[in-house]
């Protein structure tokens, strides 16, 4: 094989990328950007909430998200690619039957997106490593990650080239918007970057813009770009074990899994193209599902049951008692009294997490009825 100049290389992986079914590929150097610089920060203000993994150390203590150059000084690239994942159905913001209620749009897949992004990024590294002549692949390194590694991918997103980080901190794309699956190859080989002295990041383009922030029900973009998961609808309805506060359960409203507000009202993604990746196509019952049947099902299911049924959906994350306790909190804000008797049997449930969610959703559900009789 004979040896490709960079430029060709990196061109190579370019169309690997859009071969493997990817929308977006650019490549980004693996140095520390500045925007790393918030990461300790964010992290000092318990920003991350219970998701511990978030603060891994290396053994100098040091935080191994704020610098890539520490945990993997071999790298020298990051090869990031996106993937739309927008299917034609209607946003959250659309929906407003009380008796409905949301999974996020990310979660209706029929395949859990980790996997879908992964075996993509695997048919990208197999493509680098063809292309090195065999006497250098034994100094090549690669390794690919969607979520997996300490790594912060749309700080890396942002310096490959593919968009910026808006103020509801997700990474944007002008053309594609922000409905899109991230997945990062590190790479030992000097590839040609997308940004550079001479040709910056994207611009941000949010400008005056502040809808994400506003319409955040629990405000928990505490300040441009800075989320603070402990109030945000799609930490506390994935990540969060047990009791959720009671402060923020109005908030949610009738999120059962994940939330798309900050997402669904900003103008970026009003014309977001829609995927074509058979994947990522709604399960059925999944898009605005009706809220009894859910919870129905779900307390009739064991627990391995549920394993079975959302192996392959990032559904699984929240467990089955935490969507339990969401459904139930969700039928609380749905000012809607029909629920009353399925809380009923939910309030002596054995999850304790479920059984005090339902308690609650009661006396609000009846407190609501008392303040619309005294009206
Ligand atoms: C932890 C995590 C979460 C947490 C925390 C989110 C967060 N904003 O950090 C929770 C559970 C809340 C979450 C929610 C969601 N997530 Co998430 N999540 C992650 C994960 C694993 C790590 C993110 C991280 O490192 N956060 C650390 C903080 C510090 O980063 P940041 O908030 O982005 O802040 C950056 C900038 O805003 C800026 N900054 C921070 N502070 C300050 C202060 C100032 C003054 C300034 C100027 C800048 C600035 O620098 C920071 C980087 O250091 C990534 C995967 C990965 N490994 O990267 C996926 C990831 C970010 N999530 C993703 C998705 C899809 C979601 C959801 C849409 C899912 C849903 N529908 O419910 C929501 C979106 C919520 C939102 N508005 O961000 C995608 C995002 C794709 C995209 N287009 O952006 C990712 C990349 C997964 C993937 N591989 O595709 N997520
Ligand atoms: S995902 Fe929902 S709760 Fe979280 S910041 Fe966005 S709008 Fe707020
Ligand atoms: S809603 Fe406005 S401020 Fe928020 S991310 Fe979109 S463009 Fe930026």
């Amino acid at each position: 094989m004979t040896t490709l100049s960079i430029s060709d290389l990196t061109a190579l992986i370019r169309r690997a990328a859009l071969a493997a079914g990817f929308d977006l590929c650019g490549i980004a150097p693996a140095a520390d950007a500045a925007e790393l610089a918030h990461f300790p920060a964010w992290i000092a203000a318990g920003r991350a909430g219970e998701m511990k993994y978030m603060e891994a150390r290396d053994e100098n203590g040091e935080l191994k998200r704020s610098s890539l150059r520490r945990i993997a000084p071999w790298a020298h690239s990051v090869i990031v690619c996106a993937i739309n994942y927008n299917t034609e159905n209607p946003y959250s913001t659309q929906v407003h039957d009380p008796d409905r209620g949301w999974i996020s749009r990310y979660a209706w897949s029929r395949e859990d997106y980790h996997d879908a992004v992964l075996c993509r990024l695997q048919q990208v590294e197999a493509a680098v490593c063809e292309a090195v002549p065999s006497e250098e692949r034994t100094n090549l390194i690669t390794r690919s990650y969607v979520d997996t590694g300490p790594i912060v991918e749309r700080v890396f997103a942002r310096h490959a080239g593919i968009g910026w980080i808006g103020k509801n901190t997700c990474l944007i794309n002008q053309k594609q918007g922000s409905w899109l699956f991230l997945g990062v190859i590190l790479t030992s080989l000097e590839l040609t970057p997308d940004v550079s002295a001479l040709n910056p990041p994207p611009p941000d383009r949010c400008g005056t813009c502040t809808r994400c922030i506003e319409a955040c029900p629990t405000d928990a973009i505490v300040a441009p770009y800075q989320l603070d998961s402990n109030k945000c609808i799609s930490y506390l309805t994935i990540e969060k074990r047990g009791s959720i506060p009671e402060e923020l359960r109005a908030g949610m409203g009738r999120h059962i899994f994940g939330c798309d507000i900050c997402q669904d009202v900003c103008p970026w993604n009003r014309k977001a193209p829609v995927t074509t990746v058979a994947e990522f196509k709604p399960r059925p019952g999944l898009v605005n599902p009706a809220l009894a049947e859910f919870a129905e099902k779900l307390a009739e299911m064991s627990e391995e049951q549920f394993r079975e049924t959302f192996r392959r959906s990032p559904i699984r994350r929240a467990r089955r008692s935490g969507l339990r306790r969401n459904a139930a909190i969700a039928m609380g804000n749905s000012g809607n009294r029909d629920f009353l008797p399925l809380l009923d049997k939910l309030d002596s449930d054995q999850d304790e997490s479920v059984a005090e969610s339902a308690r609650w959703a009661k006396a609000r559900l009846l407190a609501s009825g008392e303040e619309s009789s005294t009206e």
